[in-house]
């Protein structure tokens, strides 16, 4: 290759393509996956057993939040319900109406809920499965789509468990886990991911989101990552190596495009790409003011102070790049110069509006500013230490 940017080499090896101009267009369609991609997710499962709860908690909303699904009323309407994600609005969870009745028939109920909009669907449950459950199962599997039992309320379980003497909790999951399993011995023994609503680092959730993620085809499972809650420290580094993976892609997309001029930066950069990718990094990361206000409460510690400390969190907070004073670390930067160098016959970098450099540049930064401080909110909120015990 002409050019010897050693990013820009770097982004067109990580592209897996030959040329500059091949690689450019893998990257465009990458981050069109990474920002815009849909995921329709489909709650099912008896009335009352913690459907509106369970989604409430993936779209991290408490209950009397605006927006949030109605809980502990019983609904008995045949319509599914869309909750869109609070910063993630392609990614849609769905409230489907409970599968309670004797005279339960699968097919039409999927048909009555449309089956086609969903990528996989949640079956939950807060006792062992039941014949409906099963019946409806091999419906989504005829229909080629995937399922995946929940049983739900284990804190209750547990609580009622942990007054016995010689209580093991290993021991009493496996119990129910056991009893959950054994009615569906028919469908190949699914695994049943045993989770509570009320606290998601417990249990099984991480489980589930792993086994989501391995079964979701590559640009569905950007998505995932991004909507779903942080559950662990290994769930948030899983997010963090997503968005790494992206940094090529997002600076390539941009190189080439018209350049936004951003007041107190010195050299051109595509704020917009930089806005946009950060602004899903910081709410992937669980930054947002609501999810570290629900977090200090659930740990009873100050944490959103953390977030004083990251200029990108305060840029992104404000919606502007415009705060971001690195123009000094961009000058010692030579790659905007080798980015003009891309331009047939060369060219200056503002009047061809490339910007690979500055945007790799910040990309890098503000990820790793931003990553960092979610692990020390993390470290902070002893949250492993909490989950052990
Ligand atoms: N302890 C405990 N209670 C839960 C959990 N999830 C839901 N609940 C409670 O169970 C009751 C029913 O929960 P919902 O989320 O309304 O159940 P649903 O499946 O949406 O019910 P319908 O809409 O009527 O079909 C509520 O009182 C919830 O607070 C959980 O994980 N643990
Ligand atoms: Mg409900």
């Amino acid at each position: 290759m002409e050019n010897q940017d050693p990013d820009v080499v770097e982004a067109v090896k990580a592209s897996g393509e030959s040329t500059l101009e091949k690689a450019t267009a893998k990257a465009k369609e990458k981050i069109d996956q990474l920002l815009n991609v849909s995921l329709n997710v489909a709650v099912t499962g008896k009335t009352g057993s913690g459907k509106s709860s369970f989604i409430n908690a993936l779209r991290g909303v408490s209950e009397d939040d605006d927006g949030a699904a109605p809980t502990g009323v019983t609904e008995t309407t045949m319509k599914a319900t869309m909750y869109e994600h609070p910063t993630m609005p392609n990614v849609k969870i769905w409230d489907l109406p409970g599968i309670g009745s004797p005279n339960f028939k699968a097919d039409k109920y999927l048909k009555e809920v449309k089956l086609d909009t969903y990528d996989f669907f949640i079956i939950l449950n807060s006792e062992r499965f039941m014949q409906n459950d099963v019946m409806l199962a091999k419906e989504i599997r005829k229909q080629k789509k995937n399922f995946y039992f929940v049983r739900s309320k284990i804190d209750n379980d547990i609580r009622a468990e942990e007054k016995k003497k010689g209580f093991d909790e290993q021991k009493v999951l496996s119990i129910i886990r056991e009893d959950c399993q054994k009615n569906l011995t028919e469908l190949g023994d699914p695994k049943v991911f045993l989770i509570t609503s009320f606290d998601l680092d417990k249990y099984d959730f991480e489980i589930l989101q792993n086994t989501l993620e391995e079964e979701l085809p590559d640009h569905k499972r950007y998505a995932l990552l991004q909507a779903w809650p942080v559950c662990s420290t290994a769930s948030l580094e899983k997010k963090i190596k997503m968005f790494k993976g992206m940094i090529w892609a997002a600076s390539l997309a941009s190189a080439g495009i018209a350049v936004i001029p951003v007041p107190g930066l010195s050299a051109a950069c595509d704020a917009g790409m930089v806005l946009a990718f950060l602004t899903r990094c910081y709410y992937a990361f669980g930054l947002d003011d609501g999810s570290l206000s629900r977090l200090s409460e659930k740990v009873n510690k100050p944490l959103l102070e953390h977030l004083a400390k990251s200029k990108f969190a305060s840029a992104i907070r404000e919606k502007t790049m415009a705060r971001l004073q690195v123009s000094a670390a961009l000058a010692t930067l030579a790659t905007v110069e080798y980015a003009a160098s891309l331009l047939p016959g060369g060219g200056s970098v503002a009047a061809a509006g490339i910007s690979f450099g500055t945007t790799y540049y910040l990309l890098k930064e503000g990820l790793n500013e931003l990553a960092n401080i979610a692990r020390e909110i993390r470290k902070e909120a002893e949250l492993d230490i909490l989950c052990i015990n």
